[in-house]
C-alpha cells in the first residue's frame, strides 16, 4: 500500500498555526516524523489560504524537502499552485493532488503531466459536482485514465481517487466508494487507485478507530494507497496486516518486517 502523510494541511489548526507564525520548523519535524513512520510522500496543502496559495505551497515544498527524502503530493484545487511548487521540486517525482474533469483543472494540469514522470491523482470529481453513485464514479475515473493515456502519462504513474466522502452525511457512501474501488481496480488491470480515507468518519465520534476499519474494508476490494495519517500505530499495523492478508505483501516479509521492529500489536 502507497502511503501517503496526511498531517501538513492548513485545514489543520496546528499547521494554519504554524504557517501563519512562520514556524517552519515545527512543520519540518512533521515531515521528518511521518517519512520515519513509513510515509512514502508527504502530502502538502495550503488550500486555506487562498490568496497566497502558490507561496505558500512552494514553502511547504521546500521544508518538507529540507527535513526528508521522501517527494511531496502537491495536494491543492489551485492549478497555479500546483504549477509553482511543480517548478521547486527536487528529487524523485512527486505527486500531482489532483486532476479532475473540473475544466480549470484539467486545462492547465493535463499539460503538465502530459509525458513527464509525474504521479498523478485522478479525483472522481466534475463541473456536474461530486459524484454520488459508483456508476457516476466510474464513469469520472474512465474519462479521466483515458485522457491521461492519451497524453502519455503511464498507467502506472495515475491514482484513481473514487472520493471518500462521510458515511455521517449519506450511509451509502462507504460503499459506493468501495464498489467503485474494486470495479476500477478490475477494469484497468495496472491501474492503481488512492484516496483521502478520513474524509469518511468526518461528523462521528471515534474517528480514529473508523478510518482504522475502513482501511481495511477498502484493502480487501483492491485499494493500493491512501492519504492517512501514518503516526497512528494501530493504522500503519493495518496497512502491514491488509498487505500479508490479501497477498500483495510476497512471503510477508513487510509483515515480519513491522514485527521485529516492535510495530504490530498483540
Ligand atoms: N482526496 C485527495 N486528496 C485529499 C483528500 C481526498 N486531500 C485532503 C483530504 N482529502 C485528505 N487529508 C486529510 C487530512 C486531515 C483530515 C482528513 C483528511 C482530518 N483531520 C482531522 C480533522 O480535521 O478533524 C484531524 C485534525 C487534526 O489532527 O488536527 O480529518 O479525499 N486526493
Amino acid at each position: 500500500m502507497l502511503i501517503v502523510g496526511e498531517l501538513i494541511n492548513a485545514s489543520r489548526k496546528q499547521i494554519r498555526e504554524a504557517i501563519e507564525a512562520e514556524d517552519f520548523d515545527a512543520i519540518a519535524g512533521l515531515a521528518a516524523a511521518q517519512r520515519e513512520a513509513g510515509a512514502d510522500y508527504i502530502d502538502v496543502n495550503a488550500g486555506v489560504f487562498v490568496d497566497r496559495e502558490p507561496e505558500l505551497l512552494v514553502r511547504l515544498v521546500e521544508t518538507v524537502q529540507q527535513a526528508c527524502d521522501a517527494p511531496c503530493c502537491l495536494d491543492s484545487p489551485n492549478p497555479a499552485a500546483i504549477e509553482a511548487a511543480l517548478k521547486v521540486h527536487k528529487g524523485p517525482p512527486p505527486m500531482i493532488n489532483s486532476i479532475s474533469l473540473e475544466k480549470n483543472r484539467y486545462d492547465v494540469l493535463l499539460p503538465l503531466a502530459a509525458g513527464s514522470d509525474v504521479k498523478v491523482i485522478a479525483l472522481c470529481m466534475s463541473d456536474e459536482g461530486m459524484p454520488e453513485t459508483a456508476d457516476q464514479r466510474l464513469a469520472i475515473a474512465d474519462r479521466l485514465v483515458d485522457g491521461l493515456l492519451q497524453n502519455n502519462v503511464d498507467l502506472d504513474n495515475i491514482h484513481v481517487d473514487p472520493l471518500v466522502q462521510p458515511v455521517a452525511t449519506n450511509s451509502a457512501y462507504g460503499e459506493e466508494f468501495l464498489a467503485a474501488v474494486q470495479r476500477i481496480m478490475a477494469g484497468r488491470p495496472g491501474v492503481h487507485t488512492m484516496c483521502g480515507l478520513s474524509n469518511v468518519s468526518f461528523g462521528l465520534p471515534a474517528r480514529k478507530f473508523l478510518n482504522q476499519s475502513f482501511l481495511l474494508m477498502a484493502a480487501a476490494r483492491g485499494l493500493d494507497g491512501a492519504i492517512i495519517n501514518p503516526l497512528d500505530k494501530r493504522m500503519m499495523a493495518n496497512v502491514a496486516a491488509a498487505g500479508a492478508l490479501s497477498g500483495s505483501d510476497s512471503f510477508c516479509m513487510e509483515f515480519l518486517k513491522a514485527y521485529r521492529a516492535g510495530k504490530l500489536p498483540e
